[in-house]
């Protein structure tokens, strides 16, 4: 258990579309040099929704019938703000993907990287928490999660759980 005073709130937002998922690579700001779904901050007077929405369309140019398909909660130690994220997803879009000055947007193949020419998903290259969650994401199965960080040094370790919900 670790105390938090407050909480700051993030939207998060993916397109998986035919065994594929859009990422974006993170050209600047927290997260830089890791790929993520497409989000930020929810502003005053904001639904996290409009936020998601909003979000998508600054960092990747579209627009998308978002629907919400999970919530995650982050801690770390000696951190009085907590991060809540929650995660929308959507199976269509409209409008034209582009690059944009904060992200860089890439498709990844969810299954099977032989039939595709589209490279698998980039764990490597990603908040080490998603991929616990990423293919309740990828099934449409909603979930919700928590991460307890520790940080020494540069290193982040977390106890962690995650479970779908129906
Ligand atoms: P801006 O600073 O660009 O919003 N974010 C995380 N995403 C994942 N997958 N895991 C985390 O921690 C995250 N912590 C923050 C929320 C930051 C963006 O980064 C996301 C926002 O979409 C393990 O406004």
């Amino acid at each position: 258990w670790m105390p938090f005073e407050t909480k700051k709130y993030y939207t998060n937002a993916f397109i998986v579309q035919e065994g594929k998922v859009l990422l974006g690579y993170k050209k600047r700001g927290f997260g830089r040099h890791k790929y993520n779904g497409f989000g930020g901050k929810v502003e005053e007077g904001e639904t996290y929704l409009q936020a998601a929405l909003r979000e998508l369309e600054e960092e990747a140019g579209i627009t998308a019938p978002l629907e919400h398909a999970g919530s995650l909660l982050f801690l770390t130690e000696g951190i009085e703000k907590a991060f809540q994220i929650e995660i929308y997803r959507a199976t269509e879009y409209s409008g034209t993907i582009s690059e944009t000055e904060e992200m860089r947007p890439e498709w990844f193949s969810l299954g099977p990287a032989d039939k595709t020419d589209i490279q698998e998903l980039p764990f490597d290259k990603m908040w080490d928490t998603d991929r616990h969650w990423l293919p309740l994401l990828a099934s449409g199965q909603k979930f919700v999660g928590r991460a307890d960080f520790k940080c020494s040094g540069e290193v982040f370790t977390a106890h962690k759980w995650w479970y779908g919900v129906p």
